[in-house]
């Protein structure tokens, strides 16, 4: 455990991190000065009164005097006030670094563009069943310093890339980067190499590195190798990979059948390799297979993540408000299966400078309609000439698609962006969809 009496610490960011190391400094008698950029930040009511904040902008003077700066992931390690800290030897960490210095139970750590709150979910279920005391948590919404008023026995933590910015000690006993694409292009400035070097950080020192085969971009590389084992994932000389038999597919652990994917709820060639992913991780713990079956039939995923809110007169409406880039809106589109009927699809949001060229194929043909609304409607209404309505708000689309819809129909949200231009989170987002499904549906 750290001492920090002494030190003068600057906790940045009023959002649910914040909160957490602001109360983690004060259980350790450390009262930390707090600012945000946000002139209105949330939480602020929550503060103690002997604390002192700024608002608006990061306050300089308190800044360089500081001994520990510690960020949020909401704010850029690249923020040049913090570059000139970290120049001037003031030390900066994330609250997962706190949390590491503080835990010496085995810890699960999985990252990736997208599937991480699924895996991390499946992995906690697989160590639960196992009869073991798990926390969860990180970026999947619990903050990892409120794991630690808790006698846990093993973490399962999701990981961002921008939490990977500020973690400096992980050693995890495996450690996973599901798969890499085009994300957060906004804010690394040297594009999909600067975010595939922070994510693959995440093998640094872990025992085993859990590496999906068929993503090269995953693989770890350079210093991140040193001292692991490589564990795949995906392919058939691996002990986790896919099985097709009669346009059946089997998930196979250990060359033998576990489930037939038939048996699932939860559907998509990407979750199956969720599932693949999380079996991996927790192999080392020797698992019962009968746990596994019982966990796997049972799990029906995370809401707003292809999820079937509303089914009336033959149509399906889909909730997948999670999808914030292209690849998860192709794995979305990859996922359905219908022999008539059209699909609608709503795009839209905050492309985050995105580029879409590489997605354009997946929205051809007569059978798919685009919906574009949000701050990048006009932008993500170029992914094919006809076939296109833009509106500026997704309700307006859904009055149109409601007009539209016919028995075979789906209607999906796979907004492909950030939800944060019009709506609080990705959950309001769904859940707005949810509500207006089963009024127009
Ligand atoms: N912000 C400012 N100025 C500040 C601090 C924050 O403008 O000084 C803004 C950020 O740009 C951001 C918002 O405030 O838009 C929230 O930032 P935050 O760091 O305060 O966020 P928290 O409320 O602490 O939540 C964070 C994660 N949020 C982000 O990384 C933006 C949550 O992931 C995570 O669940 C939580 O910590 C607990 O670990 C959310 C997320 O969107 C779900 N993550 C991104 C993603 O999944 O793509 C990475
Ligand atoms: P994350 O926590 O990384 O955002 P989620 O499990 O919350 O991942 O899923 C986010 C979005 O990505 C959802 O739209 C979901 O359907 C989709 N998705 C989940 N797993 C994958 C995967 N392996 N590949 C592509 N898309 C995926």
């Amino acid at each position: 455990m750290m001492n920090y009496q002494g030190k003068r610490v600057v906790v940045i960011g009023l959002g649910i991190t914040g909160l957490s190391c602001i109360a983690f400094f004060l259980k350790r008698n450390v009262i930390p000065q707090v600012m945000d950029t946000r002139k209105y930040p949330p939480n602020l009511d929550k503060l103690p009164d002997n604390i002192e904040y700024c608002l608006g902008e990061l306050n300089r003077q308190w800044l360089f005097k500081a001994t520990l700066i510690v960020l949020s992931p909401g704010i850029s390690l690249y923020h040049p006030l913090l570059i000139m800290a970290a120049n001037l030897g003031i030390e900066i960490v994330g609250d997962i670094e706190l949390f590491l210095r503080e835990v010496t139970k085995p810890i699960i750590a999985i990252t990736g563009t997208n599937g991480k709150s699924t895996v991390t979910k499946l992995v906690g279920e697989f160590v639960k069943g196992a009869g073991l005391r798990v926390g969860i948590g990180g970026n999947i919404g619990i903050p990892v310093l409120t794991l630690l008023d808790f006698d846990y026995q093993l973490y399962v933590l999701e990981i961002s890339s921008f939490q990977l910015e500020t973690i400096y000690t992980l050693h995890a006993a495996a450690a996973t980067v599901l798969n890499i694409s085009d994300e957060h292009v906004n804010r690394y400035p040297y594009g999909l190499h600067q975010y595939q070097k922070i994510k693959l950080k995440i093998y640094q020192s872990a025992s085993l590195c859990i590496v999906n085969a068929l993503d090269l971009l995953t693989f770890p590389r350079g210093k991140n190798n040193c001292f692991s084992r490589f564990v795949y994932f995906g392919v058939k000389y691996s002990n986790f990979y896919l099985d097709y038999y009669k346009k059946q597919i089997f998930l196979i652990l250990h060359n033998k059948i576990l489930l037939n994917c038939l048996d699932l709820k939860i559907v998509g060639y990407h979750n199956y390799l969720n599932i693949l992913a999380a079996l991996a991780l927790v192999d080392f713990l020797s698992i019962s297979h009968f746990v596994y079956w019982d966990v796997l039939r049972k799990f029906t995923g995370l809401p707003h993540r292809f999820e079937l809110v509303h089914f009336k007169n033959g149509v399906r409406w889909i909730n997948d408000s999670k999808s914030t880039n292209m690849a998860s809106t192709r794995a979305a589109l990859m996922s359905l299966s219908f022999d008539r009927g059209v699909i609608h699809l709503l795009l839209g949001g905050d492309a985050k400078s995105a580029d879409f060229n590489s997605f354009k194929s997946y929205v051809q043909g007569d059978r798919i309609f685009l919906y574009c609304f949000g701050k990048d409607a006009k932008y993500l209404a170029k992914l094919r000439s006809d076939h296109v309505v833009i509106t500026d708000t997704m309700e307006q689309a859904l009055k149109i698609i409601s007009i539209r819809a016919c028995y075979g129909d789906v209607v999906l949200l796979s907004p492909g962006c950030s939800s944060l231009d019009q709506f609080e989170n990705f959950e309001v987002r769904g859940e707005r969809f949810t509500n207006l499904a089963k009024k127009f549906g």
